[in-house]
């Protein structure tokens, strides 16, 4: 804690502290959400189409996305009261597309003369500690939060999960900077299904890998379709490159080095030749790499809590706790071919084609690099 107690921030310090202290039985459900929803909000969401996702979680198609209930609200404060800076930096990612990842990356490289490079807080803190949610953090228990100095370090850095669409205006408005990855949806399909899986019976009631195709296919998915999300922000980034930097999983994981070079420039904060010579841009690669990260004591153990404000909506905390070693799974490129049958593979390639067709936008289904490929089946798909 040493760390934190040298900093003036102490919402922040709080968060970190909180984060600790909770448990997986906090966890709560779409069931708890919905009842905590006031009369006018109730009413207001019966307009919306309603299903559920394969991952247990009850969806509402709110501005042509499924928004997970547990996150509805958060969403129409933010997008009413969030207030960008031209200095912010906001990460956006749909779930399992490696934001975990992201989060670490971007942090090391956007704050790396803050922090002396022996001590990266990411050594000590999970990525989702230091780099908070605007939807699944910031807005789920206050509906206008006080967010001038509420991250640890200058300029701003948030992360979140909607699509670029439902972007907060002052978001798109502004000259904040967007970083946005994606990843293969064969990868994404099966990420998002065994990281539920393993959470059965923490709050998540998850379903067979088929019926997670099926609808994962016809676009029911959290902050899904999946290729509405993928392609808002592609569209955007074509027409605003300086705005928005696209980024997908599996380049990142045939050349980290490159692509971390590429951020600092986007950040507007290149590596400069001393820190090329000193070998700066490969000790981030290297502390955010998947094999150091999930070896780390503080991503080994304990959970990581979402929504951790106080103040509360109709008198209930909202909190969304996960136990930390499940961000860390597998990190492979190739990994649906572990899973998915032939036809399956054969529907989401014509799904793929067909999505993309005419957008530029390509996805990789595996990795140049076999290490990243290792354990899984080459069963010689490629588009
Ligand atoms: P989240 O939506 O729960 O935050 P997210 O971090 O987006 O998940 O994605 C998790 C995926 O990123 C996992 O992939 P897998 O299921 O195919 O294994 C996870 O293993 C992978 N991942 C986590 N950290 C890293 C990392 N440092 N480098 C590369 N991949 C990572």
């Amino acid at each position: 804690m040493l760390f934190f107690l040298s900093l003036s921030r102490p919402a922040a310090c709080f968060t970190m502290e909180k984060t600790d202290m909770y448990n997986s039985s906090m966890v709560s459900t779409s069931h708890d959400v919905e009842e905590s929803w006031d009369d006018e909000f109730q009413q207001l969401v019966q307009t919306f189409p309603k299903d559920k996702s394969f991952t247990g979680m009850n969806l509402y198609f709110f501005q042509g996305f499924w928004c997970p209930s547990i996150v509805l609200k958060a969403v129409i404060s933010c997008q009413k009261h969030f207030q960008a800076f031209d200095s912010d930096i906001l990460i956006a990612t749909l779930p399992k597309c490696g934001t975990t990842w992201l989060k670490a990356l971007t942090f090391s490289t956007l704050y790396r003369s803050q922090f002396a490079r022996e001590n990266n807080p990411l050594l000590t803190y999970n990525p989702h500690s230091l780099v908070r949610f605007i939807d699944y953090d910031f807005y789920l228990n206050d509906t206008c939060p006080d967010l001038e100095n509420c991250t640890l370090y200058q300029p701003r850095l948030f992360s979140i999960h909607l699509p670029y669409a439902s972007l907060p205006t002052s978001i798109k408005d502004s000259n904040c900077k967007i970083v946005y990855l994606c990843r293969n949806p064969m990868n994404t399909l099966i990420s998002f299904w065994s990281f539920f899986s393993r959470l059965r019976g923490e709050g998540f009631e998850p379903v067979s890998l088929d019926e997670a195709f099926e609808m994962f296919c016809q676009g029911i998915n959290e902050f899904g379709p999946f290729f509405d999300h993928v392609l808002g922000y592609w569209r955007a980034s074509q027409e605003k490159s300086s705005k928005i930097l696209f980024l997908q999983y599996e380049d990142l994981k045939e050349d980290i080095n490159s692509h971390l070079k590429k951020l600092a420039m986007f950040l507007g904060i290149p590596f400069t030749e001393e820190e090329e010579k000193q070998g700066v841009v490969e000790e981030i690669a290297k502390i955010c790499s998947f094999e150091n990260m999930k070896d780390l004591e503080v991503n080994k153990k304990g959970a990581q809590t979402f929504g951790y404000l106080q103040e509360t909506f109709s008198g209930k905390t909202k909190t969304f706790v996960i136990p930390r070693e499940a961000f860390f799974r597998k990190a492979k490129t190739g990994d649906w071919s572990n899973y998915l049958t032939p036809s399956m593979v054969e529907r989401l390639k014509k799904l793929i084609q067909e999505k993309l067709d005419n957008s530029g936008l390509t996805f990789k289904l595996f990795s140049k690099t076999s290490k990243d490929n290792e354990g899984c089946m080459s069963i010689g798909f490629n588009l």
